[in-house]
């Protein structure tokens, strides 16, 4: 179960985020603003308690908190941001977490490794790390080392397309998994219960798990039945304004 919840408001500038669809149009700040607002409300009633920390305009992308920190019962680990333009984000956190973590619990990747929170994804006491554009190999062995310092393990899974290891799956809790494109035949998953996201939906796979539910990005149907029928009570979130700039409902927030 989730206690606690960081998330960052988005700022004027996440008109200026980072995309891979700019045909989608520049997410409309406003917008951004009330279907975060949504967010945090959907997340209180949940039962957590959520801490919004304010804006950073120098940081197009820094509503996107999970890439910044990954956060477990045992230890705080600080990332390495891969996108450049992104990597200064890593200290804008770390004072929150001294209010959640002892000093001595919090970790740090150090370069050459990069890392970012997007790729990883906790199932228990194992973290899977995806390597990607934003995170490398020694990122990776960094992350898993501190890991294992904790009594925790950790493992790398390789990615073709996406942006994010979480861009394609989402850990449901017992054994069941969210997965989308190349997740799905990858046998590093075959021990997961998985539901197969439908490709038109792909972007519907960056649902979370917060207690009893499962948060779900407005619109898409067919991942919607699929959850239900899995047996959860589901929450939609419109996050539209955050698509624009490849980020979803994970991406939003810190959970632990
Ligand atoms: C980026 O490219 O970094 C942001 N525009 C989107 C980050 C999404 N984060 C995530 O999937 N964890």
């Amino acid at each position: 179960m989730f206690k606690n919840v960081i998330v960052r408001k988005p700022g004027k500038s996440i008109s200026e985020g980072i995309t891979s669809a700019p045909e989608l149009g520049k997410p409309i700040y406003e917008k951004a603003l009330k279907q975060h607002e949504t967010y945090v409300e959907t997340l209180k009633s949940c039962g957590v308690k959520v801490e919004v920390l304010e804006p950073l305009e120098d940081y197009p992308d820094s509503c996107f908190v999970e890439d910044v920190a990954v956060l477990n019962r045992k230890c705080a680990i600080v990332t390495n941001p891969g996108a450049k333009t992104r990597n200064g984000e890593k200290n804008e956190i770390v004072e929150v977490l001294k209010k959640y973590y002892d000093e001595s619990k919090i970790e740090y990747i150090k370069d050459p490794g990069t890392i970012e929170g997007g790729d990883v994804m906790m199932v228990g006491d194992h973290f899977y790390v995806g390597l990607s554009a934003r995170t490398n190999e020694e990122g990776a062995k960094q992350f898993i080392n501190i890991l294992e310092k904790y009594g925790l393990t950790g493992s790398a899974v390789s990615l073709e397309k996406v942006l994010h290891l979480k861009t394609g799956l989402a850990y449901l809790e017992n054994n069941n998994l969210l997965v989308a494109g190349e997740f799905v035949d990858n046998p590093i998953f075959e021990k997961f219960n998985k539901i197969v996201i439908d490709e038109d939906e792909l972007y519907a796979a960056n649902c979370i798990w917060v207690n009893d539910y499962v948060l779900i990005p407005a619109g898409y149907e067919k991942t919607k039945k699929k959850i239900e029928d899995a047996g959860y009570k589901v929450k939609l979130v419109d996050t539209s304004e955050y698509r624009k700039v490849d980020g979803g409902l994970s991406c939003l927030s810190l959970r632990f």
